[in-house]
């Protein structure tokens, strides 16, 4: 598609969503990455507890990461090609203080061990074994998160073992969220398993503040899900923090750092979707493929709504 034939198109999208995609007051919300109801509401109804956007969007993350059937993410996630399933989780609040983990292993909660680094440590990053020590000595139980369905799934993949990472581009479900408490602030979070079946030790954007996660209380912020590798090369969710900073809306920033992948990269066989919202409570969605959703809890009801996308 042309450029310009693209823009017109993507404004007409964009338009076409309006009633659903943009809201112009900043009243407390959860927003999150695909279809994940259950932990926008789990989100939401902690923020209203405690007020806070980053107690929502810790909450939120807690749900997929206990949840066994939800093979992209903590416990049940797919293992890496040698049977290990390893953790990426970062978390970032209005204040600019970020904590993130990576390459964890046993741990069922890793956004809150995020949240423990960014709390408690003079760090941001624990990775591997430190991360897991850090964890044990915050009082977090190690346990087994290798499910027998998830063992089975790598057990058929070795018999190919065929070594391609990309991304399913219709189910994966890496959750990015992003919140705005009662004060108004914003945070952000998100929690993976990675991709299936990848390399032992590879790390994805899940845990790169700037990458999966970014925001700034003066702006806005954003989340990415999708191949991690593209999100890292770009940057993406900084990126599209600093073009809300100079006036573009979350719907236009989102469609400009998919663009960025789209100008300089084999984009036709991966998906990356990002999710972004300003300090007005506007927020916005843009994917490469079709297939890329969203959820989002605001005064007490939840949506699930289709992002526009490039293809
Ligand atoms: C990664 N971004 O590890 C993650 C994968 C993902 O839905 O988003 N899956 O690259």
């Amino acid at each position: 598609m042309k450029r310009r034939t693209f823009l017109q198109t993507s404004t007409l999208l964009g338009a076409s969503l309006g009633a659903t995609a943009q809201a112009a007051t900043s009243e407390p919300l959860i927003i999150a990455t695909w279809k994940n109801e259950k932990a926008t509401i789990a989100g939401w109804n902690k923020l209203m507890e405690t007020g806070k956007a980053l107690d929502g969007v810790e909450a939120g993350a807690r749900i997929p990461e206990a949840d066994p059937n939800d093979t992209s993410v903590g416990y049940g996630g797919y293992p890496d090609r040698d049977g290990h399933v390893t953790l990426d989780a970062c978390i970032m609040d209005h204040l600019g203080n970020a904590g993130s983990v990576t390459f964890l292993e046993g741990i069922m909660h890793p956004i809150s061990v995020a949240r423990a680094v960014m709390e408690k440590t003079p760090h941001v990053m624990l990775s591997g074994a430190g991360a897991l020590k850090f964890a044990k000595e915050q009082g977090f139980k190690v346990e087994n998160l290798l499910t027998e369905s998830s063992k089975k799934a790598w057990e058929e993949w070795k018999k190919e073992s065929k070594y391609e990472p990309v991304i399913n581009i219709e189910r994966h479900d890496t959750i990015g969220l992003l919140g705005i408490g009662k004060a108004g602030e914003i945070a952000g979070a998100c929690t993976t398993s990675g991709l299936a079946f990848k390399m032992h030790g590879r790390v994805g954007d899940s845990p790169i503040i700037g990458g999966a996660v970014f925001c700034d209380d003066e702006v806005g912020g954003a989340c990415a899900t999708g191949l991690g590798e593209f999100v890292m090369k770009t940057l993406g969710s900084f990126l599209i923090v600093e073009l809300m900073r100079q006036g573009k809306s979350p719907q236009q920033a989102c469609e400009e750092a998919v663009m960025r992948i789209v100008k300089r990269y084999k984009y036709k066989e991966f998906q990356i979707g990002y999710l972004a919202l300003n300090k007005k409570g506007e927020y916005g969605a843009y994917a490469i493929q079709k297939g890329f959703n969203y959820t989002i809890t605001k005064n007490g009801k939840t949506q699930v709504l289709e992002s526009a996308s490039y293809m």
